[in-house]
C-alpha cells in the first residue's frame, strides 16, 4: 500500500471526544496498513510546548509549533491526527496556512452542554467558578468552523462508528 500522508485536524470543545476518536481512527488506519501519529495535549503541551498557557498569544504559538511538527511528519509520509481545541478561525487559519493542501479539517461537533455534563477533568466546573481562565465555551469563545471538510456529531454514536465515518471521508485522500 502506498500512503499519501495528510494532516487530519480535529477541532472541538474540551471533552468533545477528539482524543478518544483519534485513538480509534489510528487503529482503523493501522488495520488497513497505514501509519498515523496522534498529536495532542498529552504529548505536546507536556513536552515541546510546556512553556505555553492558554492566552490568545500562547494558543497561537501552540498551534504554530504543532502545525510545523505536523507538516514535518506529513512530509515524511506519516499521517498525523491533531487533537487541539483550536477555538477560533484565527488559530485554524494558521494551521491551514502552515500545513497547506494536506490539511483536512474535522469538526468534532459535541454540544457544550454535553461536554460540560461529562466534565471528565472537572475543568468546566472550575471554569464556571472562575478558577480556570480562558476556557473555551465558558469564559473564552469557541467559534465553530465555517467550512470544515467533515462534521462529526457524536451524540448517541459509538467511538467505532465515528472513526469509521471519518475514515470513509478520508480514505480517497490517503490512497495513492
Ligand atoms: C487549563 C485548559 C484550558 C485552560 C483548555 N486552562 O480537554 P482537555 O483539557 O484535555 O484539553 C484541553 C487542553 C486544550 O489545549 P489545546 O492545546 O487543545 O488548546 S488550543 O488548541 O486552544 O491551544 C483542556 C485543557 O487543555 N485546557 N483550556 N484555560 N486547561
Amino acid at each position: 500500500l502506498n500512503q499519501r500522508a495528510k494532516a487530519i485536524w480535529f477541532t472541538g470543545l474540551s471533552g468533545s471526544g477528539k482524543s478518544t476518536i483519534a485513538i480509534e481512527l489510528e487503529k482503523e488506519l493501522f488495520k488497513l496498513g497505514y501509519f498515523a501519529n496522534i498529536l495532542d495535549g498529552d504529548n505536546i503541551r507536556s513536552g515541546i510546548n510546556q512553556n505555553l498557557g492558554f492566552s490568545e498569544n500562547d494558543r497561537l504559538e501552540n498551534i504554530i509549533r504543532i502545525s510545523e511538527i505536523s507538516k514535518l511528519f506529513v512530509e515524511s509520509g506519516i499521517i498525523t491526527i491533531n487533537c487541539f481545541v483550536s477555538p477560533t478561525e484565527d488559530v485554524r487559519d494558521l494551521a491551514k496556512n502552515i500545513i497547506g493542501d494536506d490539511f483536512i479539517e474535522v469538526f468534532i461537533d459535541t454540544p457544550l452542554h454535553i461536554c460540560e455534563q461529562r466534565d471528565i477533568k472537572g475543568l468546566y466546573k472550575r471554569a464556571r467558578n472562575g478558577d480556570v481562565k480562558n476556557f473555551p465555551g465558558i469564559n473564552s469563545p469557541f467559534i465553530s468552523p465555517k467550512n470544515p471538510d467533515i462534521v462529526i456529531k457524536t451524540e448517541d454514536r459509538s467511538v467505532k462508528e465515528l472513526a469509521e465515518e471519518i475514515l470513509e471521508h478520508i480514505i480517497d485522500k490517503i490512497i495513492e
